[in-house]
């Protein structure tokens, strides 16, 4: 953060024509496109492929209506927004931006790596999340989310992808009609 804010401060005096001899030292790194230093290995500056949800009617989590999103951490982190079921999140990548400030799990894959889910869909259409790929109605589920909610799941195990816990153990989703089986 501290860093960006220098950046920023430099191309306002650039652009503003009042770069010094002084403030030049400072000027090679800081004046890159998109105010990104070569080099930056932060997320916000690796990528532009990024989908903005800015314009979309929001329900819960920064979920877009219609539909099911998993998250890398809490709901200001990037996000992969499914509107129908997927059976493998394996080929799969948090894409959407949901905060300017907050570039976590950005590109990320989302196998195995997600700590939070919405449901934004207002008809009965329930998220089911399971811990295998390519996952059969009869397999274990990890959670499922009703419509209309959110869940941030707590702290447990801390081994991601081992089949114990919830967090960092969704690999896909079913969406089914609304279940007799207990969901957030
Ligand atoms: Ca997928
Ligand atoms: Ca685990």
């Amino acid at each position: 953060m501290i860093s960006r804010t220098r950046r920023t401060v430099a191309a306002v005096a650039l652009s503003a024509g009042l770069l010094s001899g002084a403030l030049a030292v400072a000027g090679p790194a800081a004046a890159a496109p998109g105010g990104c230093k070569t080099g930056d290995k932060s997320k916000r500056c690796a990528t532009t492929s990024s989908v903005r949800t800015g314009a979309t009617t929001l329900a819960v989590g920064n979920c877009p209506s219609g539909h099911h999103c998993v998250y890398y951490s809490d709901f200001s982190s990037w996000s992969h927004n499914y509107f129908d079921g997927d059976q493998n999140f394996g080929n799969d990548t948090f894409n959407t931006e949901n905060s300017l400030s907050n570039t976590n799990g950005q590109g990320q894959i989302v196998d195995n790596n997600s700590w939070a889910a919405a449901n934004s869909t207002s008809a009965n259409r329930e998220s089911h999340y399971y811990y295998s790929i390519n996952p059969s109605t009869s397999s274990r589920l990890v959670f499922c989310v009703n419509p209309n909610r959110q869940v941030y799941l707590p702290e447990d195990d801390g081994i991601a992808g081992n089949g114990v816990g919830k967090r960092d153990e969704v690999s896909a989703l079913i969406i089914r009609n609304r279940t007799s089986v207990v969901c957030f």
